[in-house]
């Protein structure tokens, strides 16, 4: 029988079944925890009833507190109070578990008394992911089931484990048969009445806690392994804390600490920058002004032109999903050393054991090299990948148009140059695209796919498809210079270059952005992709810091020397030399540097990043701030805590942004005229995520 519009109820010998049906993931909304605990209670109070077993339709069981709710004034039952129903059932509650059971709905499953999960089903606690942590219990009860550093390592990693690890953990009781769940939950829970197993409650286990008790050097040494990757994070703090608790303090005590803890993050802007960009990465796939009918073309075979370090890493990325590539070089030399570099990549991660040794042999099958464009006429998307320089790009479009197929997508991976410049070499502009993969193009996620003027729908769909299926986070953005986020690095550029002349130094600009979140400096990163990309010794002229620093062969990391000086392990340290070019060329100059303060440091490089993101939008090179966000997250190291640099700047206050950028504006000129799109905005009382 329907108990509500998401929830049905039906009784199977004495097995009563609960199945919830709420697309898309069965979020746990409101009508979802109503329509439950009602169907609990009316199995609890069916007298022909034994047993109850609760069962998801679609494609999971609950993925999850409904994350659109949150903010809301709370709805009874609460998800605590749902569970406190199923965890004091006088009769056995069997969790079948399918898809991913994730956060609330993974607490869900261990308040009932026994869990049974397909094979192919996978268990995790991701809340640390939102800026959160487990809200419904499971930073007390999943440690008095896995043990503290399983659920530990489990809650700050916010990845799921397999049904089989989580079985082998205890996680779950039993693997089901793939496809026969419901059947076979049914079938453990009668045998749970015919054997009158006892109604097995997580909270009163204690075996598990036993086992760390008085090693406090668990907790120790866990916050000394991961200081790095939780550097700035609240979260996984929060996490270790709750966990400690759960040893320290009696169950119900431990409850009321973590619902404090978890209300403290909640409130926390980073909780809301990191729902945010959860959202805003979802967001970044819809192209809102395709039609939802717009065709996707089939991609059964890529051509990549350029087997350097770019175009190796691209061509990976379609072996990796298992699309087989013709990899196209100018001479069998490099050929064979881009084929001999991708190898080395796939054995590098298989002693690492992220890929199984075979399937290195197996993506090497898929890659084909050739010294022939010719090769490429039969693939359905060719990306080139050669020298940055538009009279190379141009000749190998005009030359691939008259190889590649009738409706070939012909890709470039440019930088910055222009791609309408490019197509304009092609007698079919509107089947070519941008697919500005970045560096090493294996691993980041990012992919900028650029539109021109006349790229046509269907291209633009397959393309931001294609980055799905390689495991990119594809975002559309327009064909303007830099796109967003090379553009958006121009701009940071220039106020780092400027405030080193100024009187700042290369790493107190680094220290600011490193405490603000960034993985690494502006000038680290910089020594790290090497200082003379894009730098030609045939017309260098001593015109800037970096054309110097190339000159004296100081091409960065990869030569020990740029900024910094690097030592054999690549440790960085403040360089002399460096210093002194900069301070000789700021006197050049007729600068005189002052103590320029962390604060001014900030400001001038964050609010120039913020002023370019509003010209982007305002120029509809992007089409939501959020994607400006995604782009500058994924791609560029922002600090995923502060949610990208539209949403700190609405975390600031647009009034704010305002105030600052007409104060920059008057002492450093033009980069900081303020966006007119920043003025309308503050004039609307908006902020950017209204624009
Ligand atoms: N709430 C609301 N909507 C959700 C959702 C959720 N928890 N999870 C996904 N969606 C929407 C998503 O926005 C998209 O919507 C659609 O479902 C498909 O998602 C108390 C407080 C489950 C692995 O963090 O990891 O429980 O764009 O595109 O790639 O301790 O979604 O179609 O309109 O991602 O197949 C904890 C988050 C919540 C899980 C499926 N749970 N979700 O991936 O599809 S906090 C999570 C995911 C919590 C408790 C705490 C993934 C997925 P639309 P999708 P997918």
């Amino acid at each position: 029988m329907k108990v509500n519009d998401v929830v049905t109820y039906a009784v199977e010998g004495s097995i009563a079944v609960i199945t919830v049906n709420s697309p898309p993931v069965n979020a746990l909304s409101n009508a979802v925890r109503q329509g439950v605990a009602s169907a609990v209670e009316t199995a609890i109070g069916d007298p022909a009833v034994g047993a109850m077993v609760l069962i998801c339709e679609g494609r999971t069981f609950f993925a999850g507190a409904d994350i659109t709710e949150f903010g809301k004034p709370p709805v009874e039952p609460t998800l605590r109070n749902l569970q406190l129903v199923v965890e004091n059932a006088t009769k056995p509650v069997i969790a079948a578990i399918h898809g991913t059971a994730l956060g609330g709905g993974l607490e869900l499953a261990l308040v009932a008394h026994y869990r049974i999960a397909v094979p192919s089903a996978k268990c995790g606690l991701p809340e640390v992911n939102l800026g959160l942590l487990p809200g419904a219990g499971g930073t007390q009860r999943l440690p008095r089931i896995v043990g503290v550093e399983k659920a530990l390592d489990l809650m700050t990693a916010g990845s799921p484990v397999s049904a089989k690890a989580a079985k082998e953990m205890g996680l779950i009781d039993e693997l089901a048969i793939e496809g026969q769940l419901r059947a076979d939950a049914i079938a453990l829970a009668q045998r749970v009445l015919d054997e009158g197993r006892p109604l097995l409650k997580v909270r009163d286990r204690t075996e598990k806690l036993d086992e760390a008790r008085g090693k406090p050097e668990i907790f120790a040494d866990f916050r000394k392994a991961n200081a790095r990757k939780f550097r700035g994070f609240n979260a996984p703090e929060a996490i270790i804390r709750c966990v400690e608790a759960s040893l320290d303090l009696p169950f119900d005590e431990g409850m009321t600490f973590e619902r404090q803890l978890f209300n403290e993050l909640q409130a926390d802007s980073q909780s809301a920058a990191q729902r945010h960009v959860f959202f805003a990465e979802r967001q970044a796939a819809k192209v809102d002004s395709l039609p939802a009918d717009t065709p996707i073309l089939p991609i059964a075979k890529v051509g990549v032109i350029g087997a350097g370090t770019m175009g190796g890493g691209i061509a990976m990325n379609f072996a990796n999903a298992g699309i087989p590539v013709t990899l196209v070089e100018t001479n069998e030399d490099a050929l064979f050393r881009g084929l001999r570099i991708i190898r080395g990549n796939y054995e590098t991660t298989a002693k690492k054991g992220k890929m199984k040794p075979e399937d290195v042999d197996t993506r090497m099958g898929l890659l084909t090299g050739s010294i022939a464009m010719e090769d490429l006429a039969d693939c359905d998307l060719i990306i080139e990948a050669v020298f940055e320089q538009i009279d190379v790009k141009r000749e190998v479009f005009g030359k691939l148009d008259r190889i590649a197929k009738p409706g070939a997508i012909l890709a470039t991976n440019t930088s910055y140059l222009d791609i309408d410049d490019i197509a304009a070499a092609t007698s079919r502009p509107d089947s070519v695209v941008g697919l500005h993969f970045f560096s090493p193009a294996n691993v980041m996620k990012l992919l900028e796919v650029v539109r021109t003027k006349d790229t046509k729908p269907e291209i633009i769909a397959t393309a931001m498809k294609l980055a799905k299926t390689i495991g990119k986070i594809g975002v559309l953005v327009g064909n303007g210079y830099g796109f967003v986020g090379n553009r958006i690095l121009a701009a940071r550029n220039t106020q780092a270059d400027q405030l080193i002349l100024e009187g700042a130094t290369p790493w107190a600009v680094d220290k600011v952005l490193y405490d603000f979140g960034f993985a690494m400096g502006h000038f680290q990163m910089r020594d790290l992709v090497g200082l003379d990309v894009g730098w030609n010794p045939k017309t260098t002229s001593s015109a800037n810091v970096r054309e110097i620093l190339n000159e004296m062969g100081r091409h960065g990391q990869k030569t020990k020397g740029g900024f910094y000086d690097y030592d054999e392990n690549r440790k960085q340290t403040p360089s002399p030399v460096a210093m002194q070019v900069i301070e000789d060329f700021a006197a050049k100059q007729g600068m005189t540097r002052r103590d320029i303060s962390d604060a001014e440091i900030q400001d001038r490089i964050l609010f120039a990043m913020v002023n370019e993101g509003a010209r982007i939008l305002d120029e509809g090179i992007a089409s939501r701030a959020s994607d400006i966000d995604i782009v500058w997250i994924t791609g560029y190291g922002w600090p995923k805590y502060r949610g990208g640099p539209m949403f700190w700047a609405d975390l600031q206050g647009l009034p704010t942004v305002l105030d600052r950028l007409k104060a920059l504006e008057a002492a450093h000129g033009a980069a900081f005229t303020p966006s007119p799109l920043i003025e309308r905005l503050v004039a609307q009382r908006k902020g950017f995520k209204d624009a």
